[in-house]
């Protein structure tokens, strides 16, 4: 049977928070607060919500804007919107984001989603009716990467109102996952006590051990967060070793 080493689990896999629902603007309660209320997610710098050459229309629980262009076609000077930064050493992998939406009689009836990164488009949803009861819409983000450093932003967007009516936003949510990349510095000394790990293991030193998921034996450096977490899946203690006593730990063979 054969068995990798698996040594230091937390550190040697690329380390992932938040897989799913990263972060949701939800604006919660009466304005200004209900407008500023930002989620604080750690790692990641989230703006507030900001206003680009459209009004300001106070409703609690909703961020509500007003003064959207009555021309039949989007103008990319007037739009809502957030931005998102990762800390040095995480990435940003952007799955998907949702966000609720609906209009007063006469605030604009199309609207559309845009992402950029650096000021660089990276893509825009299909435009979308909007009408005066609030409902779902959603765009899938193509699993797009940000870097620490980079600056992703969402654009929404409004037109063809027939007054100076209203765009509302709520239970804006963005699906993704914040991944932890080790400096190549750490990887060097994983690398090295890795090495180290497998020449005890030859002298026939007794070590917790691992089989890798494959049954390969192949040893997992740098493998991502799914194997990591299949990896984590299938430890399973298994009877101790007659005779190794010199350490508590190593009572216990682990095997995968
Ligand atoms: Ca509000
Ligand atoms: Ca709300």
């Amino acid at each position: 049977m054969k068995r990798i080493a698996c040594l230091f689990i937390g550190t040697l896999g690329w380390f992932t928070l938040q897989a799913a629902g990263l972060l949701m603007f939800d604006f919660p309660g009466p304005d200004p607060a209900g407008d500023a209320t930002v989620p604080v997610i750690e790692h990641l710098a989230v703006s507030p919500f900001a206003r680009v050459n459209v009004g300001v229309a106070s409703q609690a629980d909703l961020f509500s804007s007003s003064q959207w262009t009555q021309a039949g076609a989007l103008d990319p000077t007037e739009y809502v919107g957030f931005t998102l930064e990762p800390e040095s050493g995480w990435q940003l992998v952007l799955d998907t984001i949702t966000w609720d939406t609906s209009r007063s009689s006469t605030g604009p009836q199309w609207g559309q989603v845009a992402l950029f990164r650096n000021g660089q488009s990276l893509l825009t949803s299909d435009p979308f009716a909007i009408t005066t009861t609030l409902g779902s819409q959603s765009l899938d983000l193509a699993d797009f990467i940000g870097d620490a450093g980079d600056l992703l932003e969402f654009r929404f967007h409004g037109w063809n109102a027939t007054g100076t009516g209203n765009l509302r936003l709520d239970n804006v949510t963005v699906n993704g996952s914040l991944t932890a990349i080790p400096e190549p510095s750490s990887l060097g000394l994983m690398a090295s006590a890795a090495l180290g790990w497998l020449a005890w293991r030859r002298r026939g030193s007794f070590v917790p051990s691992l089989r890798s998921a494959s049954g390969r034996g192949a040893l997992g450096f740098g493998f991502g967060a799914p194997a990591l977490r299949r990896c984590l899946r299938q430890i399973r203690l298994v009877e101790s070793s007659p005779g190794s006593d010199k350490r508590a730990w190593t009572k216990s063979r682990w095997r995968v």
